[in-house]
């Protein structure tokens, strides 16, 4: 018995030793140590030795057992070790390898400008104003002096819903009710889309984008429209940019003009890109009408002011040289990418 404690003993330290995982070693527990186990097998023989023989036996077992206990709770150590240091050794991340490169949006040009235009004006102390495209025809023509046999209110130019609900064809139906609504000093732009049923070529779109300023005090004059607009043109085009007005007509301002500003290219010598002129039509501007402010509940003989619209698209096109309207609406990302 003593040799075949000492047998199992040798037997159960060899293969513990040489054991690769810990499954089986969990296995190498049972069939020594286990209830079916080969030292619980030499235990329950105990029986049979003689009172004498049967303490050193079973201190003999005892110890066998104790040692193969501590032999596998050792080994268990280590393999659990090695298992985390091969998990360290997997999980290592090369920090010198390039990361996933996320793609990043860019503004649209259109953006990009109207953003610049409405810091300009913010800085001036001006606010922004917004209001519905989809408007009553009061709004949109009626207040602002268009006859209702006006040609611009005509169903070939423009987008009607109902006979009085349409698109609107400029933003100046957002300033009207900012008059009805505010009491001057006012000093508002009101950017955003307008609609003219016109077809689509490499200067014209149905949809466009406009920014419309106004200023209504006491005493503002056509010298205030001009500073404005010259400062406006010199903040987007360089210091040196200077700007000319034309007489013109517009049914909701008057005096009115056409804003010109000096060629970029030319810089007012005349050239081929502003057909000799050294000026571009820009915008159209000028002193809002008495029967416009007097339809909004503002006293004319108390009060004036200037009023200017202008096309986004037109400003964007100039500034990026960009020479057909239909690139800034097809969104293609090789165009895009350029801004
Ligand atoms: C253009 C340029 C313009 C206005 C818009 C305006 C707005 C109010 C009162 C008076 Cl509320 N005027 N806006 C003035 C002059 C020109 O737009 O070329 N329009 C056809």
């Amino acid at each position: 018995m003593k040799k075949q404690l000492e047998k199992i003993e040798s037997l159960a330290r060899e293969e513990v030793l040489s054991c690769e995982d810990i499954k089986m070693l969990d296995s190498l527990r049972v069939k020594y140590l286990g209830k079916k186990g080969e030292v619980t097998a030499i235990l329950k023989q105990m029986g049979r030795l003689s009172a004498e023989e049967r303490p050193i036996m079973g201190q003999l077992a005892n110890k066998v057992r104790g040692d193969i206990e501590s032999t596998i709770s050792n080994k268990l150590k280590d393999l659990k070790q090695a298992e985390q240091d091969k998990a360290i050794r997997n999980e290592t991340i090369d920090i010198t390898l390039p990361g996933n490169a996320k793609q990043i949006g860019k503004l649209h040009p259109l953006t990009i400008v109207a953003n610049e235009i409405k810091e300009i004006f913010i800085g001036m102390g001006y606010n922004i104003a917004d209001g519905p495209e989809v408007e009553y025809d009061y709004y949109n023509f009626e207040a602002l002096n268009l006859p209702p046999d006006h040609p611009a209110r005509d169903t070939q130019d423009t987008f009607y819903i109902t006979d009085n609900i349409l698109l609107r064809t400029q933003t100046s139906s957002v300033q009207v009710h900012v008059m009805e609504n505010q009491k001057p000093p006012i000093r508002v732009i009101s950017p955003g889309r307008v609609y003219r049923s016109d077809a689509v070529d490499a200067t014209h779109s149905p949809l466009f984008n406009q920014i419309e300023g106004l200023v209504i005090d006491k005493g503002i004059t056509m010298a205030d429209l001009k500073g404005t607009l010259e400062m406006l043109m010199k903040r987007l085009y360089g210091d040196d940019c200077k700007i000319r007005l034309r007489p013109h007509h517009f049914p909701f301002t008057e005096p009115s003009a056409e804003v010109d500003v000096m060629c970029f290219n030319c810089h007012g010598e005349g050239c081929r890109v502003c057909k000799n002129e050294g000026y571009i039509e820009l915008l159209g501007a000028g002193m809002v009408h008495p029967k416009v402010l007097e339809g909004c509940g503002i006293d004319s003989e108390v009060y004036s002011g200037f009023a200017f619209g202008l096309g986004l698209e037109r400003i964007a096109m100039r500034r990026y040289n960009i020479n057909d309207m239909r690139l800034l609406y097809e969104n293609d990302l090789r165009f895009l990418e350029q801004f």
